[in-house]
């Protein structure tokens, strides 16, 4: 017995590293990219300002850490969000569900533009609903679905439930 727990602890060995995957999560200004990487990695999200640029976080999950790329959503920083977009493995784009009709409109052509980006259109793709507190959010049918020749079957879209969704969707990467 002694003989069991001496291996037990002293031959157990560090735990293997867990993968890790480059995301980038876009989405127009506002909707919420920064306060959801700040929560995913239990950071307060109090004193969260727009992004200039773009903002990078290693979020860790327990099999896998996504190191996700947040670009700014604002007019003068999302025309050159292709510019960041090699080498990514997953898209993540956060939409505020209650916006105006004109910024959903908005919304839901970047969003097509990213479907359809050579660098971007075969990578797993969450769209997050966010703002799902505010009384004027979307229902799930609502939301913008227009399909994207040969890319909707990557593209899952997810209510928010903060990590929930995220962890379950980029486990199967
Ligand atoms: N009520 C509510 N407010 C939210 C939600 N998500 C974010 N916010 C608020 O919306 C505002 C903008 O959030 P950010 O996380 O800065 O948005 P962003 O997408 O990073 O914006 P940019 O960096 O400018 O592209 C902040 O005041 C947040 O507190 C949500 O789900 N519900
Ligand atoms: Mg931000």
């Amino acid at each position: 017995m002694d003989y069991l727990c001496f291996r037990a602890l002293c031959c157990k060995g560090p735990p293997p590293p867990r993968p890790e995957y480059d995301v980038v999560c876009i989405g127009l200004t506002g909707a919420g990219k920064s306060s959801l990487l700040s929560r995913l990695c239990s950071e307060s999200s109090d004193d969260i300002g727009p992004t200039t640029g773009f903002n990078i976080k290693a979020v860790p999950f327990p099999n896998a850490i996504l190191n996700v790329k947040e670009l700014g959503g604002a007019d003068n920083i999302k025309k050159y969000w292709c510019r960041y977009y090699q080498g990514s493995q997953g898209v993540i784009f956060v939409l505020d569900s209650a916006s105006s009709n004109e910024d959903l409109e908005v919304a839901r052509n970047e969003l097509h533009s990213a479907l359809q980006h050579p660098q971007l259109c075969t990578l797993p793709f969450l769209i997050l609903a966010n703002h799902q507190d505010n009384r004027a959010a979307r229902t799930p049918n609502q939301r913008p679905q227009r399909s994207a020749a040969g890319v909707t079957s990557l593209v899952k879209i997810a209510p928010l439930t903060w990590t929930n969704n995220v962890q379950a969707f980029f486990s199967d990467l």
